[in-house]
């Protein structure tokens, strides 16, 4: 081979390698490297000076650099610069410093670090990527030019169900400065003074921990937008126009700088697309404009997704052509429940003449209370960066598991083109649990799926035990082995994460899982084990000393196992309100474990003539609907409740529309309600039971006018059928909610 050539391409594999092996180890990932040198690790100095303004050093930016191991010292040799563009400071680097806002250079070498930022918030940025460089006190010599790709990314805390603690939100908005995103939109759903109670200040103990986020919010280059949600009983007049604006002032007065005015979810008056952006231009130009130091408005509106947009009403054309031109419109996507891709962003923009501001339900669970959400951020497109305005994830509850997935949001707003979800996940394990990652990667993998749900977004889970799952299912031994082995591994897993304790708040929050995650591996070894002794795999030499008929055993052991799992998901101390259950490993591990059961036992009665109930855990209900937002939603078992998960938006229910509980077994009724979210409806509805292949009607009525809950006759008590029915009889379109639908089987 040429020389030349052979040598050009060892340096080129070095350089590759270089850039690969050492520099990705930041998050979010750097844009550009300038200049790597060598693969060589040098010790970071124990001392060292900042040569800065000092109104940087009094101010956040010195706190910032204080958070490094190095004790700073006025003469050291080793220095570090610290400054802005045009700082003089740090002239000499002007032309290495990113012209993009919230860009800065950063430069490590055995002369000392210079860090220059295009902005404060910049120069913030490269203190955070030199914390991390160094984090292990190494550091390899390096200089990177960094800036944002999106310029607003962070999250919206927007779920229904509990709001984050002030512990929590503290954690996150140092999480959040730690990883460069600089937003963060307060807006829980059930914080009564955000919602329910818009119009009524804060209380003081809530009022001081708001100005207390405010504040951790500025030290961590974070926006700390307050929304306010006023849009369920609104009347459009200057009384409530004027009590908005007063309640912003409070805010204002508390030292909040940056708003939002959320109309999701409500209907009625509050809906109309004019009178919101009325409203909101009037806030705009008599609030938000005259302050000077508050940021550009946002607004979250009603049809905030594709699914939603009535294109005749024109609801969406009317806000972009009525709001002031610097109000931000935020958007779901295709669907509440989506990922973002190009098209959509150029569906929405066009209509709202700017690029909207989206709002990622990505991780949040409040539909979906029963799972947990571990995996990785994944999906969404990685050319619409230039089509956004801003990039927030509204996240679960669990704020401590959320920033799995928010590592991910980080970096795929920071760098999207090149963002990476498998490296960034393991990334993000390792930071949110250095001392057991491995052991919360393997948990994570039953934890990703969210599902049958109303939305139908689900996430990938279990891929990677997908093929031996099949063979082990149809009699591959060293499959059912490594099957074996991957429930023993859960098991080592749960128990190392129970045993945990550097991240009280992840396991605390993780806990329920866990301990189902342990009965699920359980579940697992037993039945792997009842499929070897069915498949005459285990002789009677390898059973447990003493025990005559070992499949015996393991099947009632498997079935107790079942019951614990099934007691756990019941256990309402535990569970709040909402929460449906408790459940892991729902795509791939348990439906293989349960078809394991079932073969095993059937092949095992088949040649032992014997009885054993061949049916492994199943749910005997399916939901039918012609109503199209019911049609998807899951229906639950509790004991003798059956429960169908309700839906938390308005459901326009057609005249004549049909939904139907079906079941697989005649069904024994005790009783029966449910909640439609509005007075006095019942009559719009009839019930029926298909009793003998006949529908025989059941009265429906309402215990009192001011009462939502629709009961049943005392007929239904004691009748048994195979499915309900319900129409709607009025002749018209019912809007109205879907709560609370609950039969008890006797
Ligand atoms: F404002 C919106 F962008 C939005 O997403 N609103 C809510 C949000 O608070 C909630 O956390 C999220 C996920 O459940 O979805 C929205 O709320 C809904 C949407 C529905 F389609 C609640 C119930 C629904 F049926």
């Amino acid at each position: 081979m040429n020389k030349k050539i052979f040598a050009l391409g060892i340096l080129l594999i070095a350089a590759l390698c270089t850039v690969q092996a050492s520099y990705w180890t930041e998050n979010p990932r750097w844009k550009k490297i300038l200049w790597a040198p060598a693969e060589v690790w040098y010790e970071v100095p124990a001392k060292w000076s900042i040569v800065a303004a000092d109104k940087y050093m009094n101010g956040y930016i010195g706190e910032a650099i204080k958070q490094a191991k190095p004790e700073i010292a006025p003469n050291e040799k080793y220095t570090v610069i610290l400054g802005v563009r045009g700082d003089k400071e740090v002239k000499k680097y002007k032309k290495f410093i990113p012209k993009q806002a919230e860009g800065y250079y950063l430069k490590v070498s055995q002369e000392g670090i210079v860090i220059a930022g295009n902005d404060e918030r910049g120069l913030f940025y490269g203190i955070q990527s030199l914390l991390q460089h160094i984090a292990n006190d190494i550091y390899e010599e390096v200089a990177v030019a960094d800036w944002p790709d999106m310029p607003f990314r962070g999250t919206v805390e927007g779920f229904y169900g509990t709001p984050w603690s002030h512990e929590a939100r503290l954690s996150q908005l140092d999480f959040y400065g730690k990883n460069k995103m600089n937003v963060y939109i307060y807006g829980p759903k059930d914080d009564p003074w955000h919602r329910d109670k818009w119009r009524v200040p804060y209380p003081e103990a809530e009022a001081n921990r708001i100005a207390e986020l405010v504040e951790v919010a500025k030290k961590n280059y974070v926006n700390f937008y307050w929304a306010i949600h006023p849009g369920v009983d609104i009347k459009w007049n200057n009384e409530d126009r004027d009590a908005l604006v007063a309640k912003l002032e409070k805010m204002y007065d508390l030292g909040v700088r940056a708003f939002a005015v959320f109309f999701d979810d409500i209907w009625g008056e509050g809906t109309k697309a004019d009178k919101q952006a009325e409203l909101l231009n009037y806030v705009d130009n008599n609030f938000i404009q005259k302050k000077k130091d508050v940021a550009p408005l946002i607004m979250c509106p009603t049809e905030y997704n594709r699914g939603w947009a009535n294109e005749e009403k024109g609801y969406l054309r009317t806000l972009g052509s009525t709001l002031n031109k610097g109000i931000e419109i935020m958007w779901t996507g295709n669907s509440v429940v989506a990922c973002i891709d190009k098209p959509t962003m150029e569906w929405i923009n066009e209509r709202i003449q700017r690029k909207a501001y989206i709002w990622l339900n990505f991780p949040v669970n409040d539909f979906v209370r029963d799972h947990m959400l571990m995996g990785p951020l994944y999906g969404n497109g990685k050319d619409i960066a230039p089509l956004v305005s801003g990039f927030v994830s509204n996240p679960m509850e669990y704020a401590e598991t959320s920033k799995i997935s928010l590592y991910g949001i980080a970096d795929y707003c920071w760098n999207t083109e090149n963002y990476d979800e498998h490296s960034n996940w393991q990334k993000s394990l390792q930071n949110i649990l250095p001392s057991n990652s491995m052991a919360l990667g393997v948990f994570a993998l039953y934890n990703k799926d969210l599902g049958p749900n109303g939305h139908g977004f689900r996430r990938e889970e279990g891929d990677e035990i997908k093929d031996i799952a099949q063979k082990a299912i149809e009699g591959d031994d060293a499959a059912l082995d490594i099957l074996a082995f991957k429930c023993w591994e859960l098991d080592e897993a749960c128990d190392k994460l129970l045993a945990d304790n550097s991240n009280p708040q992840l396991i605390h929050e993780l806990r329920p899982w866990l301990l189902q995650g342990k009965l699920l591996a359980d579940y697992g070894t037993t039945i792997c084990n009842m499929k070897k002794v069915a498949d005459g795999k285990i002789s009677p030499s390898n059973m447990p000393l003493g025990i005559i008929d070992y499949f015996n055993h393991l099947w009632n052991q498997a079935r107790d196992i079942r019951k614990q799992m099934y007691d756990n998901e019941n256990n309402k101390a535990m569970l709040h309100p909402y929460q449906t259950g408790t459940k892991l490993g729902t795509k791939v591990l348990l439906p293989t474990l349960n078809n394991l059961f079932t073969l095993a036992t059937e092949k095992y009665n088949k040649e032992h003539n014997s009885k054993y109930d061949t049916a492994a855990d199943y749910n005997p209900f399916k939901v039918k609907s012609t109503v199209k937002q019911l049609a998807l939603l899951p229906v639950s078992v509790r004991g003798s409740d059956v429960t169908v998960a309700s839906a938390l938006e308005v459901i326009n229910w057609q005249a004549g529309g049909e939904f139907v509980v079906e079941s697989d077994r005649p069904i024994t009724f005790q009783g029966m309600d449910f909640n439609f979210g509005v007075n006095g409806v019942a009559k719009n509805f009839k019930l029926e039971l298909l009793v003998d292949g006949n529908w025989r009607e059941v009265s429906l009525l309402h215990y009192a006018d001011n009462d939502p809950v629709i009961h049943t006759g005392n007929e239904l008590g004691g009748m048994t059928a195979s499915a309900l029915r319900i129409t709607n009889i009025s002749g018209a379109e019912q809007q109205v909610y879907f709560k609370d639908f609950k039969f008890v089987r006797r």
